[in-house]
């Protein structure tokens, strides 16, 4: 009798802990993004999975594709709104064509440094721009980082605008980063991130643009000789989530997921920044780099004006105005 009991008491506890470890979550979340597996950003949403998973209790459960797998940064904010895919977590450049406000942080040589970008974007500014997400189905998260952007090219060393005339330059699908690089001369061509590599490959395209990190990462260097530290943009990222996928959420899952998304930020920005002199450093041994002089950026800087004037009406002259003054602000009691 005691020993049926034990036996009894045993398998009771195999299959309690077999359907505990085989229950499936609630809710799974597809979560993809166009960079590579050793990308910061992987790392970052790494980070966010282990967070949801354990502080939802296994409740929800999340899956991470990477490299274009579920498809280019536009098709799978189109995803998002179908309530096909649950999150991505795009540049800001790809959003404008959704969310016209977003072309603010396409304008060339905007913010003056990281942290004067983590000022605006997590303020007033940056916080109705992600709300405004909403109206197109899609839910704003946070504020990740892609960062600063670095001209590449497998024609000629570049210093000075001039040296980019005549060149084919891939950009991200977004009509400010199209006339910024037509204002110099160059002739840009948007295409999808997930492309960029065998168009250069096949000479396609004589260059793109994009921060040390991925051109280190994704191997531009193999297809690409000469790199110049431009830093003529500042690329923030978006991590978003489907609102269909959002409202079927009780209100306590909501919470861990957006606590999740802020922390992991924090990681993300981190990171990015620590290991971002660490890959130009391992670039100089591959290619070119061309690192410009103040003066020399200065010239840069001055031949994409033209495009503020351009895009002010259509991006709206006060939110440009409030997030200049945001910089402004931050630089005199900051820096
Ligand atoms: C990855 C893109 C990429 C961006 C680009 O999907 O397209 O050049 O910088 O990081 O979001």
């Amino acid at each position: 009798m005691k020993r049926k009991m034990v036996v009894s008491v045993l398998v009771l506890i195999m299959v309690v802990s077999f359907s505990l470890t085989t229950r499936a979550a609630d809710y799974t979340i597809s979560a993809g993004i166009g960079l590579n597996d050793k990308s910061v950003q992987y790392q970052s949403l790494q980070f966010f999975k282990e967070l949801v998973e354990t502080n939802s209790k296994g409740r929800i459960e999340v899956e991470l594709y990477h490299s274009s797998q579920l498809g280019d940064d536009r098709e799978m904010m189109e995803a998002l709104q179908m309530g096909l895919q649950e999150m991505t977590c795009p540049s800001t450049a790809p959003i404008a064509p959704f969310v016209n406000g977003f072309k603010v942080f396409d304008l060339p040589f905007l913010f003056p440094s990281n942290q004067s970008a983590d000022y605006v974007l997590d303020g007033p500014v940056g916080q109705q721009l992600l709300n405004q997400l909403e109206d197109i189905g899609i839910i704003g998260l946070a504020y990740w980082e892609n960062g600063y952007r670095q001209l590449t090219n497998s024609v000629r060393v570049v210093r000075s605008p001039q040296d980019v005339k005549g060149l084919k330059v891939r950009t991200m699908e977004n009509p400010i980063h199209l006339a910024a690089w037509r204002t110099l001369g160059a002739n840009p061509t948007p295409m999808a991130f997930g492309e960029l590599f065998s168009a250069m490959q096949q000479g396609v395209v004589d260059g793109q643009e994009n921060p040390w990190g991925t051109i280190y990462l994704q191997n531009f260097f193999e297809v690409q000789n000469n790199t110049t530290d431009t830093g003529h943009v500042y690329s923030p990222f978006v991590l978003m989530i489907s609102k269909k996928f959002w409202d079927k959420l009780p209100a306590d899952l909501q919470t861990v997921i957006y606590d999740a998304a802020q922390k992991a930020k924090l990681h993300n920005r981190k990171f990015n920044r620590a290991m971002n002199a660490e890959y130009l450093e391992k670039l100089k041994g591959k290619m070119n780099v061309t690192i410009l002089t103040p003066e020399q950026r200065v010239a840069f800087q001055q031949a994409v004006q033209p495009v503020y004037q351009q895009f002010a009406d259509e991006i709206g002259p006060d939110l440009l105005k409030k997030v200049q003054q945001e910089i402004a602000v931050y630089r005199q009691w900051f820096e």
